[in-house]
């Protein structure tokens, strides 16, 4: 677990079209994240294959690819202490209704193939989506908050 931890964080279509960004946005940024990367795009299924390749087998796939598919997705890097597990934590668990309220997923939606955002879940998995989403590379830079989310920086 580091200081210098990131996760690949990604508002969904469904959040996209709902006006849920800046909430997503601020919950990361309100827990003392560091914002290192940032872009709106639309992805191809080509591109959502390779970002769900760990899935293909399951019956749910074509669903999948073609809803990621279906408008702009937000895709962003987060920076901090145990930015991984606690960002799964932020978003809840993948079925909304099993989500815990003050999750992003157990205070904005209800089914888990409209689940409005994504996170890496493990370290090696979250530097491999950076990768593929942010092959120009991140931002570095120094926040002012730093000194006072962390000690002994
Ligand atoms: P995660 O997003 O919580 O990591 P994964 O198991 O990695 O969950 O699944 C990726 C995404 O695939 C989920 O967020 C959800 O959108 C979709 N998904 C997973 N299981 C199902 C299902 O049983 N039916 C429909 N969609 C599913
Ligand atoms: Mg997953």
């Amino acid at each position: 677990m580091s200081v210098q931890e990131r996760t690949y964080i990604m508002v969904k279509p469904d959040g996209v079209q709902r006006g849920l960004v800046g909430k997503i946005i601020t919950r990361f940024e309100e827990r003392g994240y560091k914002l290192i990367a940032l872009k709106l795009v639309q992805a191809t299924p080509e591109h959502l294959e390779k970002h769900y390749a760990d899935l293909s087998a399951r019956p749910f796939f074509p669903g999948l690819i073609k809803y990621m598919a279906s408008g702009p997705v937000v895709g962003m890097v987060w920076q901090g202490l145990d930015a991984v597990k606690t960002g799964r934590a932020i978003l809840g668990t993948t079925n909304p209704l099993q989500s815990p309220i003050g999750t992003i997923r157990g205070d904005f939606c209800l089914a888990t193939g409209r689940n409005i955002c994504h996170g890496s879940d493990t370290v090696e998995n979250a530097e491999k989506e950076i990768t593929l989403w942010f092959p120009e590379g991140v931002a570095q830079w120094t926040s002012a908050l730093e000194t006072w989310v962390f000690e002994n920086t």
